[in-house]
């Protein structure tokens, strides 16, 4: 796990640019927490600023193109974004944005997937952590800070709604 994420979530860096990494425990089946998370015609499944989602290209595999829609009260409107890798054995995918009305230039994210053991539980349970990574350009009129405290404030939010849709769909399959 360590390994994981020294080898897919360390970015070279050019100067104008920050990353940053965002982890998220979730108390689900890796299964489960892949099969939302993989659908990239779909994000408002779980991404609560997306109003909707076209594809522009592609049919979800990769090299699909979709045109993101954000809700209202952000500063953005669209951004079109291109899944660059896929990988359901390494439950991995990357993911481009290449355009749109918004500040994150040169955005490009990997997302991993991984199995846990649970520390507080008795009895090894096993839960999901998903890791999310980013390379992402500083506007001339902001700071490397800023930038990344804005993408981690987002991706805190998806990766929260993410975990509370797979818990909830978890606890109605057990029941
Ligand atoms: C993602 C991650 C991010 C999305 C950002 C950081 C965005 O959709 C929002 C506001 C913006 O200003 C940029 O995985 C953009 O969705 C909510 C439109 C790209």
């Amino acid at each position: 796990q360590k390994r994981m994420e020294t080898l897919y979530h360390t970015h070279p860096l050019s100067p104008n640019q920050c990353t940053s990494i965002v982890r998220q425990m979730i108390d689900a089946p890796l299964p489960l927490v892949w099969s939302v998370l993989r659908k990239f015609s779909n994000p408002e499944s779980y991404k609560q600023f997306v109003k909707s989602c076209d594809m522009l290209s592609g049919n979800g595999g990769p090299g699909s193109v979709r045109e993101v829609t954000v809700v209202s009260g952000l500063p953005a409107g669209r951004s079109t974004e291109r899944l660059d890798r896929l990988d359901d054995d390494l439950h991995l995918m990357v993911v481009s944005i290449v355009g749109g009305d918004h500040k994150l230039v040169n955005y490009r994210s990997t997302t991993t997937v991984h199995e846990e053991e649970e520390e507080e539980e008795e009895g090894g349970r096993t839960g999901t952590v998903v890791t999310e990574s980013y390379v992402v350009d500083v506007p001339v009129d902001s700071c490397a800070e800023d930038t990344c405290l804005f993408a981690d404030t987002i991706i805190g939010c998806n990766l929260k709604s993410l975990a509370k849709i797979t818990e909830k769909l978890a606890r109605q399959h057990v029941a």
